[in-house]
């Protein structure tokens, strides 16, 4: 079992109401401001504990950078997820559905961009390695952003602006197993599936603890439905038409009469299905998708609701259904694991 060390400098994890420009102080207090947090060192790379959410290594010093720079406009649009919950899935149709009339359908930038690069990460992307963008202001409107982080881990401009936020997740078996195979395509230690599991049954991953990523936007989506659209990976898998009309409808940019006739919407599906998004050359090469990213294939494994069953066994399957059903008791949650069947939990 990992230690988590905390260092009693200062407690100092709540966000500072002063924005940041300068690269050199925005550094120097990104540094004095890592040294107060709790961290677990041991597992493939350290993960620090901010706001309640446990970041990576790889992650910290941008959402930092975010949580001090970063302004929210109303009109922007965010995707917030759980990693390995349909994130690129969901960049592709919001950016297709948002962009829908910029572009001939043999143009659809996704044709020839990643999905992450066309909606980058705050912590990962714009804000990576604490360092403060120049461009933001320069993006197309509305302004697309992704974050893996937790509804009360976003600035407050993000959530006291009227922007949009669409948040997506899967049931937890599909997303631990998704992101087990995803850690071995490209770490250099191998992970131990066990080892990896037990971290994450006790929340100790990297945008985790996973409940409470669930619950804030869960619970941010019941208080506030003009803010935060709640979508599962599973719904999607199961209709996806209708997901898709709801979340146009929330986006602001409905689908018309005349659009549904035409296919628009069919279109606009198959374009970002699995099948055609995976075999794209752009979607299909083991380069990094961005300079230190992941490779542009690991983001496209088998993409079925249930495939834990083929890695996990029961006992491991039983213990992460209690946990889940204890974190989400009372919530009203509930996720499908199965498609055919429709199991529910
Ligand atoms: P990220 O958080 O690192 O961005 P994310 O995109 O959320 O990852 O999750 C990847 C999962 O979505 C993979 O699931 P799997 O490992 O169970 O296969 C991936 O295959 C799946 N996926 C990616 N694109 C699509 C798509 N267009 N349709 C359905 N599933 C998809």
């Amino acid at each position: 079992m990992e230690k988590i060390f905390k260092n009693s400098k200062t407690s100092s994890s709540s966000s500072s109401s002063v924005l940041l420009n300068d690269q050199e102080e925005m550094n120097k207090k990104i540094e004095e401001l890592i040294a107060t947090l709790p961290v677990v060192s041991e597992g493939s790379v350290p993960h620090y504990q901010f706001k309640g959410c446990w970041y990576p290594s790889f992650a910290i010093r941008g959402n930092i950078a975010a949580d001090l720079h970063f302004q929210a406009q109303d009109s922007d649009i965010f995707l917030a997820s759980p990693p390995k919950s349909g994130t690129t899935w969901m960049k592709a149709l919001i950016f297709s559905i948002v962009n829908r009339n910029r572009y001939p359908p043999n143009e659809r930038p996704l044709l020839s961009t990643h999905p992450h690069i066309l909606i980058q990460f705050l912590e990962t992307g714009h804000y990576r390695n604490g360092n403060i963008p120049e461009n933001l202001d320069q993006l197309p409107k509305p302004r697309l952003f992704a974050t893996h982080s937790h509804y009360a881990s976003l600035s407050q401009s993000i959530r006291h602006s009227s922007c949009r936020i669409v948040y997506v997740c899967r049931n937890r078996l599909d997303t631990f197993i998704s992101f087990f195979h995803f850690l071995r395509l490209h770490e250099k230690n191998q992970p131990d599936m066990d080892a990896t599991y037990e971290k994450y049954c006790r929340g100790i991953i990297g945008f985790g603890p996973f409940w409470d990523n669930i619950l804030g936007y869960w619970q941010a989506s019941l208080e506030k439905p003009e803010k935060v659209l709640f979508m599962k990976y599973e719904d999607l898998k199961e209709d996806l038409v209708f997901e898709m009309k709801r979340l146009a409808d929330f986006l602001g940019v409905p689908f018309s009469v005349e659009e549904e006739e035409e296919g628009l919407i069919e279109e606009i599906s198959r374009l970002c299905s699995f099948e055609i998004l995976k075999n794209l050359e752009v979607n299909r090469t083991h380069k990094p998708y961005l300079e230190g990213g992941a490779p542009a294939n690991a983001f496209y494994r088998k993409g079925e609701v249930g495939d834990f069953v083929n890695h996990l066994d029961p006992s491991m399957v039983e213990n992460l259904m209690k946990i889940t059903q204890e974190k989400f008791a009372g919530s009203g949650l509930v996720f499908k694991y199965s498609i055919d069947k429709l199991q529910n939990s």
